[in-house]
């Protein structure tokens, strides 16, 4: 294929816009797929994604389509569209020319439009405008076609579709030949490959999605990696359209994947630039900017035997997912596992499922935590991101705790509870703007540990689900933090362990000790259960203790006699205690780190 007919390009836009969809209708445009064999949203080939009905993986697919008699080669990239999953649309950009963003007809321009955009922006795209899902009774296109004008977009170019019905389809297709430039790379240059992203296949070893951006590669090429220096024979080249389909060489400017029996995972990273051995090029591609975790948490493999299994697949897992991050932790409850990091509370789901399903292995996963930042007496800083590596109260002087700003989008209806909702988690009142008489934005800067807890569930049953939210991590701000720790008959129970606001701990204990107490099973001898800060205890219950009726066979008889039974019932009690310990099932502690108010 002539490197002037090829096009790259992603579709970006907030959730559930219409992306996959858009991405059926031209995979049956282009005939890449027969009508019959398509099914809904076919790039979303993961179980889970179609479970969820969202899209959670970057995924290319190479597409011919003949324009003016001539035929075209168009490298088609789906995107995610929700926040936590934004790493892979920056690394989808990196490998593109141009971005189409879609609107929906009905919501308008919402937070991962605008965050979308201005990532297609920085990476110089070409970025097409597309209200999509206008044959929606309640589709407003002329209100989104000034939306779009307000952030710089001219009418003209803007172009109308159905992913339903595939109205408007066609003219995209010819917009995207018209408008997104060819990619610019050079044959004859040295290779240079970005790795945009890789997969764990147990035949195969580790295979690449790469864009090339400079030179050719073959099969039989023995290539470098130019950041970990690790050399490899390429066995096989291969698209995707949208079956895997081998080739012999991929030219610059095409995507597609590359596998060379790479057994050893940290020999690949997303983001490396792959060259040719014998001729290597001076410089690699700038890679990407790795992501910052913003939320963090302990998975403990169920079956303790099973640690270096979760090691194993979190490797693997990490190739498919380039914003996972873990390293090993050891708890005395929950013995040894791994702190992980994630962009978002919807990607540690996401992750927790994956491993389950992909590797087998059952976790449980401690409450998700943010990193805090906390200043000793003696002026140093340390980051604080899992509730032991707190240090003793004695030694801290200040603690800071990361704050975001937040935008929620809602019908005007919910203002008030979405209100009351953030003031609870003690936000601060930014702004409201009014986008037009039933919707508006509301602005709040809230601490991102509040919005770990609980509150997408309060804020998803407050608007009954209509309402969008976004938010951005704007920096530390002091605030008055402790650790709470959980004791169960005197001992600290560290999988329990939280960070919390002074002011929010003794609600926060009273949920969990209360918890506690519903599922600890009645033990022989009396098990206090305490939240305390310190020494200092602030809640507290008892599971009373099983009690054996020492009367039962004292018929009548005096009194002397039965209060002498008791009292040796009642010291033997005392020593059990003393020496017996109490087992917490597992279940009882997943229940618990899955604590909804
Ligand atoms: N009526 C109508 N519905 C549409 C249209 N396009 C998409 N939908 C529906 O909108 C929902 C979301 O579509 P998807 O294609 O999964 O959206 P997406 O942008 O890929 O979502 P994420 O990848 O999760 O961000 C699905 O129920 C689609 O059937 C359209 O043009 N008209
Ligand atoms: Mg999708």
């Amino acid at each position: 294929m002539k490197q002037e007919n090829i096009r790259n390009f992603c579709i970006i836009a907030h959730i559930d816009h219409g992306k996959s969809t858009l991405a059926d209708r031209i995979l049956e445009l282009t005939g890449a797929i027969d009508k019959r064999e398509l099914k809904s949203q076919m790039l979303d080939s993961m179980d889970l994604e179609r479970e969820r009905g969202i899209t959670i993986k970057l995924n290319a697919v190479q597409l011919s389509y003949k324009c003016n008699n001539d035929l075209y080669q168009l490298n088609l990239i789906d995107t995610p569209g929700h926040v936590d999953f934004s790493y892979e649309v920056s690394r989808s950009l990196a490998a593109c020319e141009g971005a189409i963003l879609v609107v929906d007809a009905a919501q308008g321009v919402e937070a991962q439009t605008l965050a979308n955009l201005y990532l297609a922006l920085d990476n110089n795209l070409t970025v097409i405008p597309v209200i999509n899902k206008i044959d929606l009774p309640s589709a407003e296109p002329e209100r989104v076609i000034t939306e779009l004008e307000n952030i710089g977009f001219n009418k003209e170019d803007i172009v109308l579709t159905s992913a339903k019905t595939g109205q408007g389809v066609e003219e995209l297709l010819k917009k995207i030949i018209e408008v997104i430039p060819s990619p610019k790379g050079d044959r004859k240059n040295k290779l240079k490959a970005l790795i945009f992203d890789s997969i764990f296949d147990s035949y195969r070893g580790v295979i690449t999605s790469i864009r090339v951006v400079d030179g050719e590669v073959h099969v039989g090429d023995i290539i470098k990696m130019m950041e970990t220096n690790a050399s490899y024979d390429v066995v096989g080249l291969s698209i995707n359209n949208p079956k895997e389909q081998e080739v012999k060489v991929l030219h610059a400017g095409e995507v597609g994947y590359l596998y060379a029996s790479i057994k050893s995972i940290s020999d690949v990273h997303v983001g490396d630039t792959i060259t040719l051995e014998k001729d290597p090029a001076e410089e690699s591609l700038p890679g990407y900017k790795p992501m910052k975790p913003t939320v963090y948490c302990g998975l403990y493999p169920i079956e303790s035997n099973k640690f270096e299994d979760l090691r194993e697949s979190l490797e693997k897992l990490k190739l498919n997912d380039a914003a996972l991050t873990f390293e090993p932790e050891t708890s005395k409850a929950l013995g040894f596992g791994f702190r992980c990091g994630f962009l978002g509370l919807h990607h540690m789901e996401i992750v927790e499922d994956r491993i389950e399903r992909e590797f087998g292995i059952d976790l449980i996963a401690t409450s998700p935590s943010v990193v805090y930042e906390v200043e000793l007496t003696d002026k140093t800083k340390i980051m604080v991101d899992s509730p032991t590596k707190m240090p003793k109260r004695e030694l801290i002087s200040k603690t800071y705790e990361p704050y975001v700003k937040c935008s929620i989008f809602t019908p005007s209806e919910y203002i008030g509870p979405l209100m009351e909702l953030c003031q609870d988690k003690r936000g601060t009142f930014l702004n409201i703007d009014y986008i037009d008489t039933e919707r508006v934005t509301i602005n709040y800067e809230l601490p991102l540990s509040e919005i770990v807890y609980d509150f997408f569930d309060r804020l998803k049953s407050s608007t009954k689900g209509y309402a969008s939210f976004d938010y951005e991590v704007i920096g530390y701000k002091e605030s008055n933090l402790v650790k709470m720790d959980i004791l169960l008959n005197g001992e600290i129970v560290d999988a329990l362990s939280v960070i919390v606001h002074k002011d929010f701990a003794y609600k926060r204990g009273r949920v969990v000790v209360e918890k506690l107490k519903e599922i600890i099973p009645r033990q022989l001898f009396e098990v206090p259960i305490q939240a305390a800060i310190g020494m200092h205890v602030i809640a507290r219950e008892t599971v009373r203790a099983l009690r054996k009726d020492v009367l039962a066979k004292c018929y009548g008889g005096d009194i002397t006699r039965k209060k002498k039974l008791l009292e040796k019932q009642k010291k033997g009690k005392k020593k059990m205690k003393q020496i017996g310990s109490v087992k917490v099932q597992q279940e009882a502690f997943l229940s618990i780190l899955s604590t909804k108010e």
